[in-house]
């Protein structure tokens, strides 16, 4: 091989590595590329004002910040169609400001006032909408994965093209539920994408320590029959490419994926983890917060790509703060819900005394 094919096969690799040339990506208007940045900064906005607001006293329960990972939220609905549908867990208040549920009633939801998206019933772990297509917000580990899987039977059933994007962390892969979900998603070949956030830290146990195929964690799904692939979680454009592949399988194929989506968190697991830095150092989180933040590195890729100025992308920070302090008066001044209102969205089946039931036959047979 002469020195200038070298050159050229070395150049083909770059290019391939760079995900802004994917067409996906290379399709995207400057306008678009602005308001991804926007959205990632009204999440953080939103969650630092959750945080002071926690520490107030001003919410009940728990509180888990998505702080450090918002590329993935932002990256992956992004690419969402009018039939696709989205599940998460507990971690859950980036992808519904990402999927445009109104700021407003997420924090009346941490609030827990009425007019909060789960009528200040559900909190922080359970945001719900479900003319968005966004089924929430789960606190049991991996419990969103049957669920996930369920509405891609549903859609394959009803004949529908859609996908639906189920996000999990690094610590729920290793749930039975999960591997049960891979299993039928790759049996009955259902339109699903598994997401697995690997923020590296399941509470306080980091992947290494809990978790077979260390290095990568997606493979797994080779052993159920479904493709698999990685992206770096602090690279929007690579976020796209990699999930709108997956998306094309769901609509083109009908078939599920696992994408490992490498991210990190810059709080703790929860609030009331104080103990973060025991099982990890400052350094690291230091190193995260300056050399992979994901606004940092999309603002700089923009500045780059003069698509914008640094007064413009002060002015969209400006804009997130005015946002989200209107929400949390909007939260501070709303009413609570009604005391009997806790009787309210309950899914219950009586069971009738018919003849199949004095029978013994299961009623819903
Ligand atoms: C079935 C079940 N087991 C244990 C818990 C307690 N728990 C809550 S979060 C969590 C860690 C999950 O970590 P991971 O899946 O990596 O998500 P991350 O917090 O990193 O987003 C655990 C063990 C739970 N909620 N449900």
């Amino acid at each position: 091989m002469n020195k200038t094919s070298v050159a050229s096969k070395i150049q083909a690799e770059v290019d391939l590595q760079d995900f802004s040339k994917v067409s996906t990506n290379a399709a995207l208007t400057s306008d678009q590329k602005v308001e991804f940045l926007r959205g990632m900064v009204r999440i953080r906005r939103f969650e630092q004002a959750a945080l002071k607001y926690y520490n107030q006293g001003c919410m009940g329960g728990f509180l888990h910040l998505y702080i450090g990972q918002e590329a993935v939220a932002v990256g992956t609905s992004s690419l969402l169609h009018a039939d696709d549908h989205i599940i998460t867990a507990y971690r859950d208040h980036g992808h519904a400001i990402a999927v445009g549920m109104d700021m407003k009633e997420c924090m009346a939801e941490l609030f827990g006032k009425a007019t909060g998206c789960s009528k200040g019933k559900g909190g922080s772990m359970h945001f719900f909408s479900p003319e968005r297509h966004y089924w929430g917000g789960h606190g049991v580990v991996g419990g969103q994965t049957p669920l996930g899987l369920g509405i891609a039977y549903a859609l394959k059933y009803k004949k529908v093209r859609g996908a639906t994007l189920c996000f999990l962390g690094d610590g729920a892969v290793n749930q039975g539920t999960y591997h049960e979900s891979l299993n039928l998603a790759g049996l009955w070949s259902l339109p699903v994408v598994y997401i697995i956030e690997n923020n590296q830290y399941s509470m306080g146990t980091s992947v290494e320590r809990s978790s077979t195929f260390r290095n990568c964690l997606a493979q797994r799904a080779e052993g159920y029959g479904i493709a698999w692939d990685t992206a770096n979680g602090e690279d929007l454009y690579e976020v796209r490419a990699k999930t709108q592949g997956a998306i094309q399988r769901a609509h083109k194929d009908c078939r599920p994926t696992v994408l490992e989506v490498r991210t990190y968190r810059y709080y703790g697991h929860s609030v009331a983890d104080a103990n973060a830095k025991k099982y990890r150092s400052t350094e690291e989180i230091e190193r995260h917060k300056n050399f992979h933040d994901p606004i940092r590195l999309w603002s700089k890729r923009l500045l780059d790509e003069a698509i914008v100025t640094g007064k413009l992308i002060d002015q969209i920070d400006e804009e997130a703060v005015r946002e989200v302090e209107s929400a949390v008066q909007f939260a501070s001044g709303s009413p609570p819900p009604r005391e009997t209102a806790i009787f309210e969205d309950i899914y219950y089946e009586v069971d009738h005394a018919t003849q199949a039931g004095c029978s013994g036959t299961h009623f819903f047979r």
